[in-house]
């Protein structure tokens, strides 16, 4: 058991060399077995190597090899009613480093995918300002002061089927309700700037160019600070599925209330008490309260390998991969156990690290088959632990559906198959 940073952190390093070492020996014992007998992967000519491949753009935009066709966005049928008003979740076991593939995003739609066609697309900015605007794209994109930025997307609603227990096998499932992607756009302030806000403006309402015209209140303080009103993506436009051609990023905040097919941005004295910040989106205590404005995600976890949908497959030397995001500061450290709590060690996180972004963290282990616990948990530069499900529930109850930023448990029994448990 240990329990101080500086312990832990020396005690895991001296692990980590421990492992890497015995990890080259079990590789060079394993590529010497194999070498007794003839590998055709070696000794044969392939088909691919038999003839020329395709020439240059036959391909015109580039796909994924047909091996990697599982890699795909899923869906849980039963979850809603239909597919326009629903979710769809990344796969994030079989995803690595810290960007998330465009064609890979989660999507969440109130009223299905817009199609737009961005020459019949408006940004408006009314109401408290000196000057109402209407921007076209090519406005935007003409708009001194254009930036980019990497920032994670959380629906308040990831890992809401977890408050009562143990329910979906697979991290694609549990915590794919989120996204990291590379941003280019304009910030939010520079426009409310060139519109000029009265003194009394204090909040915004964005609004979809969707069927839903779906709408949040934003605190101008926010707006001000770092959103973005972007347009590209991962360096190529928005995909339709993300809001083409232009939506709102809100960095470390609640994905709902990062518009999509943004169109009409109003400045007000006050917020406006839509659905979205009413009926959803708060979240329900024990005692029959509910909160409100809970904009920021809480520092979040989890190991995406292994996980259920990415079993251990082999004994002896692993690498332990997951993500890591906090939507109130800098990730500053990633904790791995493999009993259920009991001993942690500190992971390496890798480069980049930015905020509030995802942070890639790795853990190299030996496993010798017995029944593991595999749990993550991020600490972020405020001090914020993530905490267990139990202490979650403590202060929320289990009525919520938002904000469940617990610990994951994931048992990997003898045979390698691994489930989504709960332990106390
Ligand atoms: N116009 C519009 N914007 C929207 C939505 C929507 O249905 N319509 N869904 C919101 C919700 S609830 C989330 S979690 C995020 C999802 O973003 P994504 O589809 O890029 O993952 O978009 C938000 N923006
Ligand atoms: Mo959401």
């Amino acid at each position: 058991m240990d329990n101080g940073t500086t312990r832990s952190q020396r005690f895991g390093r001296r692990r980590f060399l421990g492992a890497a070492g015995a990890g080259t020996a079990a590789l060079l014992a394993a590529s010497a077995a194999r070498s007794a007998t003839p590998d055709p992967a070696i000794t044969e000519v392939q088909d691919w190597a038999r003839g020329l491949g395709d020439g240059v753009a036959t391909r015109p935009y580039g796909m994924p090899s047909e091996f990697e066709k599982h890699v795909v966005r899923r869906d849980v049928e039963w979850l809603t009613a239909s597919r326009q008003s629903s979710v769809s979740f990344t796969p994030l076991h079989s995803l690595d480093g810290v960007i998330t593939p465009s064609g890979l995003c989660f999507e969440r739609h109130h009223a299905g995918i817009a199609d737009i066609d961005p020459a019949k697309h408006r940004l408006m900015i009314n109401g408290l300002v000196d000057r109402q605007m209407v921007y076209t794209l090519d406005d935007l994109k003409r708009f001194p002061g254009r930036v980019g930025r990497i920032h994670f997307l959380e629906c308040a609603a990831n890992t809401g089927m977890e408050w009562r227990g143990a329910q979906l096998n697979g991290c694609q499932f549990t915590h794919g309700m989120v996204h990291n992607v590379a941003y280019t756009g304009i910030p939010l302030r520079m426009l409310l700037d060139h519109c000029g806000v009265r003194t009394n403006g204090r909040w915004l309402l964005a609004e979809g160019g969707d069927a839903a015209a779906m709408t949040r209140s934003l605190p101008l303080d926010k707006a001000m600070k770092d959103c973005l009103v972007a347009w590209a993506m991962n360096g190529e436009a928005l995909r339709p599925e993300q809001g083409y051609p232009l939506r709102l990023v809100v960095p470390g905040w609640e994905g709902n209330m990062w518009v999509k097919w943004l169109r009409r941005i109003e400045v007000g004295d006050q917020p406006w008490h839509h659905r979205e910040e009413t009926s959803k989106y708060t979240d329900l205590l024990a005692d029959g309260r509910a909160r409100r404005f809970t904009w920021i995600m809480d520092a979040k976890s989890v190991v995406a390998n292994p996980s259920p949908q990415a079993p251990l497959r082999h004994r002896g030397p692993n690498v332990l991969s997951g993500l890591a995001w906090s939507g109130r500061d800098a990730i500053r450290r990633v904790d791995v156990s493999l009993d259920g709590g009991r001993n942690w060690r500190t992971a390496r996180i890798d480069e980049p690290v930015l905020s509030p972004s995802f942070v890639r963290f790795y853990a190299e282990f030996d496993w010798n088959g017995s029944e593991l616990l595999v749990q993550s948990r991020a600490i972020d530069a405020t001090g914020y632990v993530q905490p267990t499900k139990h202490e979650l529930r403590r202060f929320r109850g289990t009525n919520s559906i938002y904000h469940n930023n617990g610990i994951q448990t994931w048992l990997v029994r003898p045979n390698g198959e691994t489930e989504n448990v709960e332990i106390s």
